[in-house]
């Protein structure tokens, strides 16, 4: 999707920046279509991509200058490929290699001129969710329906598969303390490269904020959890992927008191904008402006504490016509540039 025509389509549509995907969340899935987003089945989305391939900075400095060709600026990469660095998540025997595959992609991306890597520290990753006609007049659009704690196989990693010859094998079993360890030392590891390189982390909270997924546990699944993640180190290159639609679906605190909390601690890196009704295990992702955020609020919020990122309308639900994701993000980024002229 990352070409001069949806480029064009997203400056038409009134944004001024980019979030890329580089990973391919389809590889040898089951998926009605690649424009949607992901769901799949008990073996996740799909294949994860080449364990030897890293972004390249030739890639990655492509891309930017594609992005400006447009008129826009290229503000993040969003999600680490799981055969880049899944042993880093499950604490498995090639750990250094992916620590260092980290360091390299982070250097990368510092030398193609892109500040932030945004990244979902998982070990069942966004599993669990289902489709249906959610949203207001049918829009397909995704949610959950009920807990989702079937084991997951040794052979899969962040939803997606990494050893195809391990799906018969049970994971083992891992403890949150066990989990929050594995993410400081992660952190603790790659930061001072991250910093060298001018790029910031940013960290998306549990999508969805389960307290368990897959029978594996969660990291940030209530909204003081994501102090618990700040507070490991304080560098600036540790922020937050600010996900507003996966914080109100979670069970405890308040959306606006967590992203007033974050925003005025300056360590909010990005902000990711979408609307839901419900909270877990029952909630329903909804059109941006028809759910239980109020999220003219929730701009303002931002405003107030000084917040000059950027935000992105995150999931949108699919509209009836030929383009069902574009008329979906055309609409949420329209709601969102009216938001941005209500603020002075
Ligand atoms: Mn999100």
């Amino acid at each position: 999707m990352l070409t001069a025509e949806n480029f064009a389509f997203a400056r038409q549509a009134g944004a001024t920046h980019i979030v890329a995907h580089l990973v391919d969340y389809f590889r040898g899935g089951d998926h009605a279509h690649a424009e949607d987003q992901p769901v799949g089945t008990d073996l996740g989305w799909g294949l994860a991509g080449d364990p030897n391939q890293l972004w390249s900075v030739e890639e990655l400095t492509t891309l930017r200058q594609n992005v400006e060709a447009a008129g826009l600026t290229l503000a993040a990469i969003e999600n680490f490929d799981p055969a880049h660095w899944h042993d880093i998540l499950l604490d498995g025997p090639q750990r250094a290699q992916h620590i260092e595959n980290v360091k390299t992609i982070l250097r990368n991306l510092g030398e193609a001129g892109i500040p932030m890597m945004g990244y979902n520290f998982s070990i069942a990753g966004v599993a669990g969710r289902t489709t249906g006609p959610y949203a207001r007049g049918g829009a397909p659009s995704v949610g959950m329906e009920g807990p989702y704690d079937l084991p997951m196989p040794a052979g899969m990693a962040w939803n997606m598969i990494v050893d195809e010859s391990r799906l018969n094998e049970p994971l083992a079993p891992i403890t949150a303390a066990q989990l929050w360890d594995r993410l400081e030392r992660f952190l603790n590891e790659v930061l001072p490269t991250a910093e060298a390189a001018g790029v910031t982390l940013a960290a998306h909270p549990d999508d969805p904020p389960m307290p368990t997924i897959r029978d594996t546990p969660r990291l940030v699944y209530q909204p003081d959890l994501y102090q618990k993640l700040i507070d490991i180190n304080p560098s600036p290159a540790n922020a937050l992927e600010l996900c507003v639609g996966s914080i109100a679906e979670m069970t405890e605190g308040d959306v606006y008191d967590a992203v007033e909390t974050y925003a005025r601690q300056n360590r909010v890196g990005y902000v990711h904008l979408r609307n839901v009704v419900g909270k877990v295990p029952t909630y329903k992702e909804s059109f941006i402006d028809d759910g239980d955020i109020d999220v003219l609020r929730i701009m303002r919020i931002l405003h107030e504490n000084g917040f000059a990122g950027v935000v992105i309308p995150d999931h949108a639900p699919q509209m009836s016509c030929d383009a069902p994701w574009h008329a979906g993000m055309a609409y949420a980024l329209g709601f969102m540039a009216a938001g941005l002229k209500t603020l002075s």
